[in-house]
């Protein structure tokens, strides 16, 4: 319940979307009792359009005189094998109607101990006509010929929207905080990029990512639809019903909002899990309503576990390069430093190779401050603002090196150039902390890009007020204000490497310094 609450982030946290009571009207659900008959306790209001029977006559029927004999012998069957737990068993099987007989896709799955039957007309419209052992194939022999993790995800993208047809296919990566990012786009021409977006973790709130995780193919098929409610709303035992592996479950209002606001008529999503850890999803969207039948929304089901573990390998092939790559950069500097010359010298040096001075760090500026001078690279704070900072720096220096990404929560100083300087590492490259470099990054909220309809704040539901889409970007802006992307593990390797070179030019300094007073 939203009424009255504040507007902050975790509204959207608390939204019990797992028991809407409602589904979505391409298809119909009926609960069946654990009993021996099987007795139909709750179905969707729409049965009657589906199956020619009305609710009230439904109610109270064993399962049997609905789907038939057959159909229930084989439902009791696959429920009763092995590792059937968390997953849904799919039939496709044609049940006798008042007006003759009709073709059905039946999904079911156990939810509190009661059978969830939900059944879906297959559509002859626009359903992709495919070969599913070609575009299996075809999905691995590409994929496989990918050497990078934004190859692979490239590929996947575009394979996903010839296979299934949608409008924008995009692979979309969280971040340690669950914040999204699109690494991969196909998209028809009319519709706008979203290629290098980034989106904050409100937008899949954590109950929705723990129902993804479980159910790994999530679809939307017409975002204007009317829910359709089932009845009676509560299961025998007077609790809700638990629709948390349901293909119709109704959607959140509030993500229907955003995807509205988005332009966006039709979704589908098939979770990228590694590890039992949700790490992407492949996120279709549509301009007008689409169907895909259960059988293609297998599939990619399946493709979806592929392409997860097919990409962790080239993840980790991309760190090890990446490594590598950090690795010679590193070497470059270390030359550089190792025989700096005069600060003429060592200025014409840097600039030269200043891509990678900054390229080391992932860094958009850098100072670097030798014998008297201070010597600037790209994006920096202005010199007074650097020598002052400098001295701050190495006072909380330990081991001749710090580093932060919220510069201006220690130094408050810093709130006055966050876009040059939010982050901040440091490196002393003499005892005394005379000579040092800085390498500096901007707030994050400087580097993203950002798409989507700011308006609307606050929409009105009924009685109370609810959060909508846009607001969680302001929120979300306010959390990463003055806040720089994290330096990562590689980067401060690379520091600690830099480091062991610049102080045994330090200790050969001190050396040369003895030998001449001897
Ligand atoms: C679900 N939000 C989702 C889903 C996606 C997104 C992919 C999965 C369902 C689907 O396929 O549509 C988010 N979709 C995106 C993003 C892009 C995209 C970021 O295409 C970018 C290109 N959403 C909000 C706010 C709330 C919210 C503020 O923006 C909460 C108040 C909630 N999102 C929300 C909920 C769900 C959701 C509750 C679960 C929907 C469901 O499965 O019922």
């Amino acid at each position: 319940d939203f009424t009255d609450e504040p507007i902050d982030l975790t509204n959207c946290e608390k939204e019990p979307i797992h028991i809407p009571g409602m589904i979505q009207p391409h298809g119909a659900l009926l609960v069946a009792a654990n009993d021996d008959a099987r007795t139909v306790v709750q179905c969707s209001r729409n049965v009657d359009l589906l199956l020619g029977t009305p609710a009230e006559s439904l109610l109270g029927q064993p399962l049997s005189a609905v789907i038939g004999e057959r159909a229930l012998a084989f439902v009791e069957e696959s429920l009763v094998r092995p590792a059937a737990g968390d997953k849904q068993h799919f039939l496709e099987m044609t049940i006798d109607l008042p007006d003759g007989s009709a073709e059905f896709f039946a999904i079911f799955h156990v939810s509190d101990e009661l059978l969830v039957v939900e059944l879906e007309r297959p559509t002859n419209d626009d359903a992709p006509v495919v070969d599913d052992f070609e575009w299996v194939q075809a999905f691995f022999t590409r994929i496989k010929r990918t050497h990078s993790r934004a190859g692979a995800s490239q590929v996947a993208a575009e394979l996903v929207k010839d296979i299934l047809g949608y409008d924008r296919v995009m692979v979309y990566e969280f971040d340690a905080d669950w914040n999204g990012k699109v690494i991969a786009e196909a998209k028809n021409s009319t519709m706008e990029p979203f290629l290098g977006h980034h989106y904050p973790a409100s937008d899949i709130p954590k109950q929705a990512r723990a129902l993804y995780v479980r159910n790994w193919v999530r679809t939307i098929v017409d975002m204007d639809y009317e829910p359709v409610p089932v009845v009676p709303t509560l299961q025998p035992s007077g609790k809700p019903l638990n629709l948390s592996l349901s293909v119709l479950r109704s959607v959140s209002p509030i993500h229907i909002e955003y995807m509205k606001n988005m332009g966006v008529g039709a979704t589908m999503t098939i979770s990228l899990i590694h590890g039992g850890e949700l790490w992407g999803m492949i996120a279709c969207h549509h301009e007008s309503p689409k169907y895909v039948p259960h059988r293609q929304r297998n599939l990619c089901n399946f493709l979806g576990s592929f392409f997860s573990s097919e990409l962790h390998q080239r993840q980790k092939l991309d760190d090890y390069q990446g490594e590598l790559h950090l690795k010679s950069l590193a070497q470059r500097l270390a030359r550089v430093f190792g025989a700096p010359g005069t600060p003429d010298q060592l200025k014409d040096k840097l600039t030269a190779d200043e891509d990678a001075l900054l390229s080391v760090m992932n860094a958009s500026g850098a100072a670097v401050q030798y014998k008297g001078r201070l010597l600037l690279f790209g994006s920096t704070p202005g010199a007074a603002q650097i020598v002052k900072l400098a001295v701050w720096l190495s006072q909380q220096a330990e081991d001749y090196a710090y580093h932060t990404n919220r510069l201006s929560s220690v130094y408050p100083q810093a709130a006055e150039y966050p876009d040059k300087a939010a982050g901040v590492i440091f490196l002393s490259l003499s005892s005394d902390y005379r000579d040092h470099i800085l390498w500096f990054r901007p707030e994050v909220v400087q580097t993203v890009t950002w798409a989507g309809d700011p308006a609307k704040a606050v929409v009105r539901v009924g009685e109370g007020y609810r959060i909508s889409p846009r607001k969680s970007f302001e929120a979300w802006q306010e959390v990463v204000t003055n806040t720089s992307l994290p330096w990562e593990s590689k980067e401060l390797h690379t520091l600690s490497d830099l480091k062991s070179i610049a102080l045994k030019q330090t200790e050969e300094d001190l050396r040369l310094a003895e030998e001449k007073s001897i």
